[in-house]
């Protein structure tokens, strides 16, 4: 089995035990494992064969037994076991928005209905409506929700759609009167690739015109919900939208409450408890009875355990309690201490501005320096550069340095293919010439593992290539990337100095956050970079940082922090 094969088994146990009505924790333990497994940075075959399976951050040695019975045999016994009480088909009911496991339950046991046809089926036939806690309305909008899913799938949208227009729905509800905050919550918050719905939050005394005007905005196509401090909507474009008001004093603890992680939540409702409290989104209550506290910001929050704050791109559960307990919080990469942009293109390849134009631009920005890097002479498909242009180009930014002055600097630099057949795009002697030189897989990325992982090597270990440019090379949502052996690859980086890029495109963030976790661990240097073909691209950069903090990057290890003597003295050094 690989590692998706064991994810889905993993995350069908954790919905198959929530219909059950098994204990929270126990689901949320398959359901984290699920997770940790697809979202490991190396084959879990591997993992298994290196005796490392508990070393995987929420596998304990239950968990690590049971993915070695699948991986030995190829099946879960105790999943089969499960599927004869609960039938593994009523997981994808799950899916329809308003349908939570209790509910699946009932009309299994009461109906009989194991699917999600034969559910549609009896909510239209009217089957549904006498059943205890349901009606006519619920019934109608169960149908309306399951034709939704129909409809638009249970895809996740990726950050880069769902940001920029989180930021305009919310430009437009702080418009409101009466409205004193705005924020967006959710895995959106925590800056998740990908967002399942994007959660909104308002603080605002009278929460009723807002929920009028955000279920009656023009990009509304339907609305699931439309209550006194909740709405949610479905956008044209599929995406659901959570609105949720509350008062100002109560906002710390409604924003920590619906930024989640839901694992990181229920971390902290038993710390709580620890200490007498129960802690729920408007409030701690003392247990025995005392005055509610309330939160007016997550700081406050934090101090009741006596926790530092702890940014949204660490609220996981990935161990970022047990660091705040032991006051080992790692002090992650800020987007204000990047001073630099190793990877840009211009029109001397596919770029659209020229060499100045993106100087002018990375300076307006607040850069101290730049490397231009335009594709090399095999890529011919992005007017890729053979020496002779690239040259010539070297003119160019000697004169652009000339005119930029003496606190700026643009360094030359090169995207070099690596060739489907191995080889460098370059020779040696061409990249003794350059500054900084970027290697990147853009074709051929379908081959077997052991072909592009000789490829990957080959440029790793080239004392010229200082940087690997979007190592795996996926586009997301949907081309997953070459099979790299991510391990050996992260390890060869290490041993040899190259850095590793994080690019900043949001259809890219590749490294991707559990391989720069990955590689902060094994002691890997990195850089976040735009790999702007525009100027309007530099506005990508906080995608990128965001990936860092998810995968406890500092600003030690991420080189475009560094003052420039610090890179070139790095880069000299390596070579
Ligand atoms: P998503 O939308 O699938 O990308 O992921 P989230 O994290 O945005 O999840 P969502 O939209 O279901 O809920 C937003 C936040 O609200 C979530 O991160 C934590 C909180 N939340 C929602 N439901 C529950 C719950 O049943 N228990 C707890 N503790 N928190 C919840
Ligand atoms: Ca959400
Ligand atoms: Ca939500
Ligand atoms: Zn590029």
């Amino acid at each position: 089995m690989n590692n998706r094969e064991v994810a889905k088994i993993f995350a069908d146990v954790a919905d198959m035990l929530s219909i059950r009505g098994d204990i929270i924790h126990r689901v949320l333990s398959y359901r984290k494992a699920s997770e940790a497994i697809h979202e490991l940075g190396r084959d879990v075959n591997q993992v298994y064969a290196a005796g490392e399976l508990t070393d995987i951050p929420g596998i304990g040695k239950t968990l690590a037994e049971k993915i070695e019975e699948m991986l030995t045999t190829g099946k879960l016994e105790f999943y089969e076991k499960l599927a004869k009480e609960i039938p593994p088909t009523l997981v994808e009911m799950l899916k329809v928005d308003g349908l939570g496991p209790k509910r699946v339950k009932q009309v299994y046991e009461t109906l009989g209905i194991t699917t999600l046809a034969e559910l549609n089926t009896a909510a239209q036939e009217g089957k549904l409506r006498d059943l205890p806690g349901l009606g006519a309305k619920s019934e109608a909008k169960l149908v309306a929700a399951i034709a939704a899913l129909a409809r638009h799938g249970d895809n996740r949208t990726s950050i880069g759609e769902a940001w920029p227009l989180a930021q305009e729905i919310l430009a437009e509800l702080a418009q409101l009167p009466g409205v004193v905050k705005t924020a967006v919550a959710g895995s959106l918050r925590r800056m998740k690739e990908s967002i399942g719905d994007v959660d909104l939050l308002v603080a605002a005394d009278d929460a009723a015109p807002i929920m009028d005007y955000f279920v009656q905005m023009p990009r509304v196509e339907s609305v699931s919900g439309h209550g006194p401090t909740k709405s949610s909507v479905v956008l044209h474009n599929g995406m659901q939208v959570d609105l949720r008001v509350l008062p100002l004093e109560r906002w710390g603890t409604l924003l920590s409450y619906f930024t989640g992680s839901k694992d990181h939540n229920v971390r902290l409702r038993e710390l709580a408890l620890k200490q007498g409290l129960t802690l729920n989104e408007h409030a701690f209550t003392p247990l025995d009875g005392g005055d509610e506290i309330l939160c007016a910001s997550e700081e406050a929050l934090y101090k009741v355990f006596n926790f530092p704050y702890i940014l949204p791109t660490l609220r996981e559960d990935r161990g970022e309690i047990e660091a705040a307990q032991k006051g080992q919080l790692p002090d992650v990469v800020r987007i204000e201490q990047i001073v630099a942009d190793l990877h840009m293109h211009t029109t001397w390849s596919d770029g659209k501005m020229s060499v100045l134009g993106m100087a002018q631009a990375a300076q307006t920005r607040g850069l101290r320096y730049i490397v231009i890097s335009d594709h090399s002479q095999s890529l011919g498909i992005a007017n890729g550069l053979t020496p002779e242009r690239l040259w010539q180009q070297a003119e160019e930014i000697a004169a652009a340095n000339a005119q930029m002055g003496p606190d700026f600097r643009i360094l030359h630099g090169t995207e070099m293919e690596i060739r489907a057949d191995g080889s460098l795009d370059f020779d040696d002697g061409v990249l003794a010439r350059l500054d900084f030189v970027i290697a990147s897989l853009h074709v051929s990325l379908n081959q077997p593992r052991e072909q592009v992982m000789k490829r990957i090597m080959t440029a790793l270990e080239n004392p010229h290539v200082d940087m690997i440019g979007h190592p795996t090379g996926r586009l997301l949502p949907d081309r997953p990337g070459a099979d790299l052996d991510m391990e050996l690859v992260l390890q060869t980086a290490v041993a040899t100095q190259t850095i590793l890029e994080i690019n900043a495109n949001p259809h890219r963030l590749d490294l991707r956050d559990s391989h720069v976790r990955r590689a902060v661990e094994l002691g890997a240097t990195l850089a976040i970079n735009c790999d702007a073909h525009h100027v309007d691209h530099f506005e990508l950069l906080h995608y990128g940082v965001a990936t860092a903090q998810r995968g406890w990057a500092t600003a030690e290890t991420v080189v475009n922090t560094w003052p420039l003597e610090k890179l070139l003295a790095f880069l000299a050094k390596r070579k």
